[in-house]
């Protein structure tokens, strides 16, 4: 069924960190959106129903196709063709790519609910007043108590706070560094890194006042990638003859080399961990192909892993959807020629990265319906 706009519409809000992706893409893109909050009536008695979860971003397109799941809003509008598309030709950029935007919209959750919750005295008034609108103080109540709560199962834990604050300061110290010397992370325009990483380092550490602070302070050339990234287009007015493409011949740049380590050091073993958890589960219950991942559409953990973040134990929750997000990396190398596969898992060896492809499990995550189930054969 059409919606009554001719643009499309994005539900969202300001302060979520999925919504953030989408919307950065669109306005990279420069194409026409409507922002509605979820307490518009539409998003009960449209959206709701069709991806039956309380869940945002959703995309409704103006003929009334409905799409929830930031990366899945990306790629509907790639696959319609874009002025810049996120995707390097270069295949060990696109491939790189993907697990950087694995790190940011799973790996550095702790990082943005932590600052956001656990210096929750010190930006009260901001938050009450970001999560009220559109909705009320008293949904505004209830949904800042939810979001405070999933600080245990995201493993964010008093032994784990200063790796997580160490984490984010060694990310803030690199990419400052990066984008002196580049507009984006693989070059002239955002790449789907960027939107991974944008995610957290908007709705959360490039806005709530603590982190925020922290990133104009110590890093002001990434508090102005957080703005160019949010900008219409290409906001580059630094980078005046840099042009808009990737970098050639599928080059790494040398300031991103720091980055990767990070990533090679922080994702494992909690990775190994939890695609262990899901091998042990999946031979234990034999799920029907397309059998959803939980009971509920919203649940989002089948689990917990006894793990480590830098070398700190941790519980930590296992998210299915986190195989959705890393299976296009293997799906991406499959497109590549036998010596160009070579050519990239030998580059991602030589980073400590290999392991992040999750390649043939005999299953995988899948998004059917607006929610995630297991893919068998
Ligand atoms: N994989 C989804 C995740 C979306 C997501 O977690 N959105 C958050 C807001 S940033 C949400 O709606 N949470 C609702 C809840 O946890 O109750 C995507 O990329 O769109």
């Amino acid at each position: 069924m059409a919606q009554p706009d001719s643009v499309h519409r994005l539900y969202g809000v300001p302060h979520s960190l999925y919504t953030g992706i989408a919307r950065c893409y669109l306005r990279t893109q420069g194409i026409e959106y409507l922002e509605l909050p979820t307490g518009h009536p539409d998003f009960a008695s449209r959206i709701m129903p069709t991806i039956q979860r309380s869940i945002i971003p959703v995309l409704e397109t103006p003929a009334g196709e409905i799409v929830q799941d930031s990366l899945d809003i990306i790629d509907h509008f790639e696959n319609e063709g874009v002025r810049y598309s996120a995707y390097p030709q270069g295949l060990l950029q696109r491939v790189l790519g993907v697990i950087i935007a694995y790190y940011g919209t799973q790996a550095m959750l702790p990082h943005a609910m932590h600052y956001r919750w656990t210096y929750r005295d010190q930006q009260e008034g901001f938050l009450r007043d970001q999560f009220a609108a559109g909705i009320g103080p008293d949904m505004a109540d209830k949904i800042m108590s939810r979001m405070n709560s999933y600080l245990p199962q995201l493993g964010v834990t008093e032994r784990t706070i200063p790796e997580i604050e160490a984490s984010f300061e060694q990310l803030l110290d690199t990419l400052n560094s990066h984008f002196a010397e580049h507009p984006y992370l693989f070059g002239g325009r955002p790449s789907v890194a960027d939107y991974g990483l944008i995610g957290p380092l908007f709705a959360h550490l490039g806005r709530d006042p603590v982190p925020a602070n922290l990133m104009k302070t110590r890093a002001p050339k990434v508090f102005r990638w957080v703005e160019r990234m949010t900008a219409p287009g290409l906001d580059t007015p630094e980078f005046p003859d840099y042009g808009d493409d990737f970098l050639a011949d599928d080059a790494v740049p040398e300031t991103l080399e720091p980055l990767l380590q990070q990533i090679a050091d922080e994702i494992f073993p909690m990775l190994t961990d939890k695609l262990a958890f899901m091998d042990n589960l999946v031979a234990e219950h034999q799920p029907e192909d397309g059998q959803p991942v939980s009971p509920k559409p919203h649940q989002r953990y089948v689990g917990a892993v006894e793990t480590s973040f830098r070398g700190v134990p941790v519980q930590a929750g296992v998210q299915p959807y986190l195989l959705y997000v890393l299976r296009k990396a293997d799906d991406m190398l499959a497109e590549g020629s036998t010596q160009e596969q070579a050519r990239v898992r030998a580059a991602l060896a030589e980073r400590g990265l290999v392991d992040a492809l999750p390649g043939d499990r005999g299953y995988t995550v899948d998004r059917r319906n607006h929610i995630e189930v297991w893919q068998r054969a």
